[in-house]
């Protein structure tokens, strides 16, 4: 399995499974075929009952520094509306499971892009946030205006945006952007740690709160609130549902089956 992966190491064990970006000779530059060899290896993970949270990371000094350079210098506007490469990109944010994303070094451009679509991330003392892209006479593309300004608001985001300064872990953490920082050499441990933490979790309540916490960001509060309530009855179809409730009553730990 997964052995015709190029631009990535992909393993899995004990629930977790764990993708890093793996060009670290251009600091894990994202080219398409890597977009679609992490859009395919997420989707499979999310199909694959072993596998109950997935961890994205990077080989090397960099978790990404940006789409590759070299890929998008002579392409013409036509050419990257017939490509329509972002209709795959946006599969990312359609993944079920939660993904828990470990940044150390350069997350930038398409890089914090990436980081971006993660539910939850933690990030080395060096890790370093920022859209360059401004640099380079372009702007962000997968999501950067939009996830950011959302995440952080309006006046904040376009300093960030506009500047193309780096934000360090200090400022991330203080805007929201990462959840934890970790030391560089604990980093994929704590991240897995963490990941085998949450994937004891009721599978199926894990899948329907990200997917009501992502809705949050979209939806008035009046709609989000509806699309909850479907979700909070649609548990009580599982049996995990009785099992959690049950085990609770009888002074147990609960064992999900996830259904
Ligand atoms: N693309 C291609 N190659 C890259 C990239 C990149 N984004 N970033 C680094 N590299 C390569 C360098 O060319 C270099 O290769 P070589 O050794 O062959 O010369 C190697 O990686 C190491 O880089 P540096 O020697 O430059 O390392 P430094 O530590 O001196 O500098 C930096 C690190 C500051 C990260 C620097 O490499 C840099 O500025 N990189 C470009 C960062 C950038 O501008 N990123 C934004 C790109 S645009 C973008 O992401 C648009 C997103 C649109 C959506 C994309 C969806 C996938």
């Amino acid at each position: 399995m997964h052995n015709d992966l190029k631009y990535l190491q992909v393993s899995i064990e004990d629930g977790i499974g764990t993708i890093l970006l793996n060009r670290p000779n251009v600091l894990n530059a994202i080219n398409r075929p890597m977009v679609s060899e992490i859009v395919h290896t997420m989707e499979e993970m999310d199909q694959n009952e072993s596998v109950k949270v997935i961890v994205l990371g990077g080989v090397g000094r960099a978790f990404a520094a940006g789409a590759d350079i070299d890929e998008m210098a002579e392409a013409t506007p036509l050419q990257l509306e017939l490509l329509n490469q972002f209709s795959e990109w946006d599969r990312i944010s359609l993944v079920k499971k939660p993904i828990i994303g470990a940044v150390q070094g350069f997350a930038l451009g398409g890089g914090f892009e990436l980081a971006l679509c993660c539910d939850i991330l933690f990030a080395a003392h060096d890790a370093e946030f920022g859209f360059p892209e401004i640099q380079l006479g372009v702007m962000p593309g997968a999501g950067g205006t939009q996830r950011l300004t959302k995440l952080m608001g309006k006046t904040k985001a376009m300093e960030w945006l506009l500047s193309g300064d780096r934000m360090s872990v200090e400022e991330a953490l203080n805007y929201g952007v990462i959840n934890r920082i970790v030391a560089r050499e604990l980093l994929i441990d704590e991240t897995k740690k963490f990941a085998i933490k949450i994937s004891k979790q009721a599978p199926l309540s894990l899948r329907l709160i990200k997917e009501s916490v992502l809705k949050a960001v979209d939806y008035s509060l009046y709609e989000g609130m509806q699309f909850e309530r479907k979700n909070f009855y649609l548990l009580f179809a599982s049996d995990d549902q009785k099992e959690g409730m049950k085990a609770f009553q009888e002074r147990r730990k609960p064992n999900f089956k996830g259904r």
